[in-house]
């Protein structure tokens, strides 16, 4: 029996992926890096650090920086990021999202947020959700491995205090979904048929989300 819900944020709550783009576009220029919003689907779920080190091989410059430098680049691009998600109210919340929360509630379902964005915590306030994750975010730097690693997913069920097998996971990215699976959960994809092909069920849109089709799938 599904007893939880476990998110990802950045594409299955709100769409902050535009946000991250337009960050690490500028930062790239000033790299004199080209980057496009085809590169960019490969920066969907991954830490900040990996992001970095996927634009920096993007444009061949893989060894020219020191630990330190590249620790400064990040955070010169979580610096703009975070002028942008200043700007993020309740309405930014994807459509239907908002009605399957409260249908979670309702039923007592546990619900934790999988989200590898260090700006998580100050993302659901801006969207006036926390309440609802209130103790249940996990913490991206407590974690050994990112997205595709379970990790991040089975901590979520284990700060739900359920089994895996009562959990669904939600998520946008190939790298994410791979995290549900190999936690053993029931896999929810948000995209494409060809981008979800991993997932349980998939769903080309979040209005299509409600809760009682999920459980529905995840309980056949
Ligand atoms: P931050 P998710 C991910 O969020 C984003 O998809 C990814 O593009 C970003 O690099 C990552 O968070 C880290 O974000 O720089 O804010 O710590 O999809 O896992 O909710
Ligand atoms: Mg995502």
């Amino acid at each position: 029996m599904i007893k939880g819900l476990i998110f990802d944020l950045d594409g299955v709550i709100t769409d902050t992926a535009e946000y991250h783009y337009l960050a690490w576009k500028s930062l790239a220029k000033k790299l004199d890096i080209e980057m496009d919003r085809a590169f960019n689907e490969q920066l969907k779920g991954i830490s900040r650090m990996e992001s970095l080190d996927l634009i920096l091989k993007h444009g061949n410059k893989e060894n020219d920086y020191t630990e330190e430098e590249k620790q400064e680049l990040a955070t010169q691009k979580n610096e703009e990021y975070q002028h942008y998600i200043e700007e993020i109210t309740h309405d930014d919340l994807l459509p239907g999202i908002e009605r399957l929360l409260k249908e979670a509630k309702e039923k007592g379902i546990g619900m934790a947020l999988a989200s590898a964005s260090k700006n998580g915590p100050k993302i659901i306030r801006q969207l006036e959700i926390d309440e609802l994750f209130d103790g249940t975010v996990v913490d991206p730097a407590s974690l050994r491995a990112g997205k595709p690693d379970p990790e991040i997913f089975l901590k979520g069920a284990e700060i739900l205090g359920l089994k895996p097998e009562e959990c669904v996971g939600l998520e946008d990215a190939e790298a994410g979904v791979e995290s549900i699976n190999a936690a053993g959960m029931f896999s929810v994809g948000v995209g494409s048929e060809a981008a979800m092909h991993k997932a349980d069920y998939i769903v080309k849109d979040t209005k299509e989300l409600t809760l009682d089709r999920i459980l529905k799938a995840a309980e056949k």
